[in-house]
């Protein structure tokens, strides 16, 4: 575990770009220090550690816990009904299953998959590991997606003081990353996924903070979009496609 406070690029930009000149550039105040998690290859102890961090599962309990965290693993019984098609609810995780996790995308929708995407394309058969069987998720349409956090149960806003995911088969080094985004819309700073480093292929990427601060996570996946001509770049493609397992949150508590 590493504590390190988040630079916004857009503050590097700046500051490269007046360099050679005499304009004191605005420089974007530091954001709160972050404890930032990473592992590649056997990811589980790291894993396991983020979740130490935040605290007891909360599971499914409707109504804001004082404490703990909420993780959705995408493999429950439950989803069966929407599993292996294009239309997943993007509010399952607070209405079937009350986690407090809602989901929106540029695409056209959300995929829950039993079968490693083969129906979608032939060709990703092997391509992607779970890390917990056997379930894993993708959007539909677009390589990105954002997760928001509502009280358990609740259509109620709320903020969450850390954030963890698994991806899986990460090929390209900073292009499958998380933005996190306060109440207000500023970005707290944008992490990027660790290159996979075994054939396995899974990441983990956590990022908490001591307060409950985080409003919304953008999550870009690779390069491109799953499709039914689209190839990974380990397979004579020219994108990098990722899809991801596990998402570790701490306890949404109301956002005010
Ligand atoms: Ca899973
Ligand atoms: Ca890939």
């Amino acid at each position: 575990m590493r504590r390190i406070a988040p630079i916004a690029i857009a503050a590097i930009a700046a500051l490269a770009a007046c360099s050679n000149d005499k304009v004191t550039a605005p420089v974007t105040p530091p954001g709160p220090t972050a404890t930032v998690i990473t592992a590649t290859g056997d990811i589980a102890a790291k894993v396991d550690e983020f979740r130490n961090l935040l605290g007891p599962s909360n599971g499914g309990t409707a109504g804001e816990q004082t404490t703990g965290r909420r993780e959705i693993n995408w493999d429950g019984a439950g989803a069966n009904p929407f599993n292996n098609k294009n239309d997943f609810p993007a509010n399952f995780f607070n209405t079937n299953v009350k986690s407090g996790a809602v989901f929106t995308t540029s695409g056209t929708g959300f995929r829950n998959d039993s079968t490693d995407f083969v129906e979608v394309n032939p060709t990703y058969a092997g391509q992607f590991k779970f890390f917990s069987a056997t379930k894993i998720f993708s959007p539909v349409g677009s390589n990105q997606l954002d997760q928001l956090f509502e009280v358990a149960g609740q259509p109620t806003p709320a903020v969450t003081r850390g954030f963890g995911i698994v991806f899986s088969d990460v090929d390209l080094a900073d292009k499958t990353t998380i933005q996190l985004f306060a109440q207000d819309g500023s970005s707290l700073g944008t992490y990027s996924a660790p290159v996979r480093s075994d054939a396995n292929g899974l990441s983990f990427l956590a990022v908490a903070y001591d307060n409950a601060i985080i409003a919304r996570v953008r999550i870009t996946l690779g390069t491109g979009a799953l499709g039914a001509n689209v190839n990974d770049i380990s397979d004579g493609g020219t994108v990098d496609l990722v899809v991801l397992d596990n998402l570790i949150y701490g306890e949404p508590h109301p956002a005010f």
